[in-house]
């Protein structure tokens, strides 16, 4: 039999009506190039090279000259004072120029302020070439969950990308800024925009028969950028419990009538062999790496506990997801 039939015969059993019936497991591993398998649905999800991947759908690009192109006095400041701080060709990712700095303190560097919204999401992205001493990225004052610093290495283009909302609402420091007192480094096509939580969705369709799941994933994730899935979902995407990893963390969150808040606050975890989410009735519980993240946890609104259409959810196309798993619980 060949490996088309193969698969075809795997599914053919839980496919009801064009979609999944709980228990199923999705390899995508196993899958050819192309659109997600029947009875998943997402515009901006494909299979690539054994992987299901997600671009999402992203808003207006927030920073000015993110790419250090044009003369970058009114864009971006020093955030201390930087011995050297300026347009520079002596290194470029993109185009002619970057934008350059000699440090003699720390946190100096490059920055932008942004304003972000209680609740909006954002997807970042920007390339540094370390010379010498250490960075890390952005000064974002909590207000989006922060990576660790980075430890890139020197001499060459390092790429950060990062995901995340923000809890807070308030200004935010885009950047790099010196982690050691004399550091010499670069910065090039720094993007930062926002992204929407349904652009992140793919849909199990038609529903499944029960809010009562045990749902899980398995991921190669690019750190910092969330991957992970959702459960008891409605039509419209406002209400659900979602289950992230960003590779170094894992995290809770509900939506209730399009309202977002944070279940389990982001909690260092790895990933390891995967990401889980167990519900039954009111009570939630959260695993990464078969350990638990938190504490059971009760959600019991009643817009969500009863919903029964359960997916996978992506934020970075550099994010592979790999396996997807619904069982009863
Ligand atoms: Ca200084
Ligand atoms: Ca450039």
């Amino acid at each position: 039999m060949n490996r088309k039939r193969r698969l075809l015969t795997r599914w053919m059993p839980v496919l009801m009506g064009g979609g999944f019936r709980v228990p199923y497991t999705i390899d995508f591993t196993e899958l050819s190039d192309g659109a997600l398998p029947p009875g998943l649905t997402g515009a901006t999800w494909a299979i690539s090279s054994g992987a299901a991947i997600n671009t999402p759908t992203l808003g207006n690009e927030l920073i000015l000259d993110g790419d250090i192109e044009t003369a970058i006095a009114g864009k971006w400041y020093d955030n201390g004072t930087a011995t050297t701080f300026e347009q520079s060709s002596e290194q470029a990712h993109s185009g002619t120029y970057s934008l350059k700095t000699i440090s003699d303190a720390l946190n100096e560097g490059p920055r932008q302020v942004l304003s972000v919204a209680q609740w909006n999401w954002y997807s970042i992205q920007g390339w540094v070439w370390l010379t010498s001493g250490s960075f890390r990225l952005g000064d974002q004052n909590g207000r989006i969950v922060n990576p660790p610093n980075v430890d890139a290495p020197t001499g060459e283009w390092g790429k950060w990308i990062q995901t995340g909302w923000a809890a807070v609402a308030g200004n935010i420091y885009a950047g790099a800024l010196s982690r050691t007192a004399v550091s010499q480094f670069y910065i090039d096509d720094f993007s930062w925009k926002q992204i929407t939580v349904p652009a992140t969705m793919a849909a199990s369709l038609p529903h499944s028969q029960t809010s009562n799941v045990i749902a899980s994933i398995t991921a190669t994730i690019a750190p910092y950028a969330w991957i992970g899935l959702w459960i008891c979902q409605d039509e419209a995407k406002t209400n659900g419990i979602m289950a992230l990893s960003n590779g170094v963390q894992a995290a809770l969150l509900k939506m209730v009538d399009g309202t977002l808040s944070q279940v389990i606050v982001p909690t260092a975890a790895a990933i390891g062999a995967g990401l889980e989410v167990r519900k039954s009735g009111s009570t939630v519980k959260l695993f990464s790496n078969s350990i638990q993240v938190g504490t059971d946890q009760t959600i019991s609104d009643t817009s969500i506990i009863g919903n029964t259409i359960h997916g996978p959810m992506n934020t970075h196309p550099d994010n592979k997801l790999l396996t997807l798993s619904v069982l009863p619980n």
